[in-house]
Order: structure tokens, then C-alpha cells, then sequence
């Protein structure tokens, strides 16, 4: 076969092994926000449709915290601007009607994953010292699912 059309299908091949295995990626933005540890002293909620097409398992994610299942997309929901933590805790805390798990990418590039710490199936995580700089947040769900969701942030003193 001519050289060229061989070389535009194994371009098409690899891009489509690419979008098979698209994992969640930071170096993406979600929706942006700039909060202080102050401003989120009162909790602000957002709204996330909650789930997404790439396994966090198969992209070898190893969080710091739990580990397990889950989908999500691979730019994050939110990409969250952190300032004035010290002093504060921050809890991450997921409101759905699905089975939704919480990934995060923090400042320090930890990764920490929560399915049901929130009870009825919802997530949450809580960080005890959260770094200030930005924090990637992944709201997926535990099956595959799709479903509206919101997300809520808290900072309490420590
Ligand atoms: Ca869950």
C-alpha cells in the first residue's frame, strides 16, 4: 500500500488507542476557583454531573489514602486555587443519587481517592493539612454511572 495512507492509519490507530486509555490528568483544568481557608469556613457548594468514561484502576493510580474503583473524566471537574490553609482542615464532601467516589490531586501532587465516606454511598475526603496551590478534583462514580451531583467544601479550624 502506499506509504502515506499506511502512515495515516497507524495515526488514526494510536489516537485511538489514546482515547482508550485516557486517564484522569492534572495537568488539566476543570472549572476554576480561587478560595481562601476563610472563605470556605462557610460551605460553598457546586454542581457536577458526577462519573466519567476512564477507570481509575486501569490508569494505575496509586492514592495515598483508599483505593478503589471508580470512572471518571479526564480533565478534572474543578481545579480549586488554595490560599490561607494554615490553621484549617478541608473537607471534600459529595451529594448524589448515584454511588460517586471523590479522586483529588493536591498541591503536593498526592493523589487520594474516597468511595463512601459520605454515607449513602457518597464521598468524602478530608484533608487534615491541606497545602495551599491548586487542587485538581475528580468527582466520579463507583460504577460507571452518570448522575447530577454536588460537591461540598468546608475548612474548619485545627
Ligand atoms: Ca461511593
Amino acid at each position: 500500500m502506499p506509504i502515506k495512507l499506511f502512515a495515516m492509519m497507524l495515526a488514526g490507530s494510536l489516537f485511538a488507542a489514546g482515547a482508550a486509555v485516557a486517564c484522569p490528568n492534572y495537568n488539566l483544568s476543570g472549572e476554576s476557583y480561587e478560595v481562601s481557608g476563610s472563605y470556605l469556613y462557610s460551605p460553598r457548594s457546586l454542581t457536577v454531573r458526577a462519573g466519567g468514561p476512564h477507570s481509575i484502576t486501569a490508569c494505575g493510580i496509586r492514592p495515598n489514602t483508599d483505593r478503589g474503583r471508580g470512572y471518571v473524566t479526564e480533565a478534572p471537574d474543578f481545579t480549586i486555587h488554595l490560599s490561607g490553609m494554615s490553621g484549617y482542615s478541608l473537607v471534600m464532601s459529595v451529594e448524589s443519587e448515584c454511588d460517586s467516589v471523590l479522586l483529588i490531586n493536591t498541591g503536593a501532587k498526592n493523589w487520594y481517592y474516597d468511595d463512601d465516606d459520605n454515607g449513602a454511598l457518597d464521598a468524602r475526603i478530608s484533608l487534615s493539612r491541606p497545602s495551599n496551590g491548586w487542587l485538581d478534583i475528580w468527582v466520579g462514580t463507583h460504577d460507571g454511572a452518570v448522575c447530577d451531583a454536588r460537591l461540598v467544601l468546608e475548612t474548619f479550624n485545627r
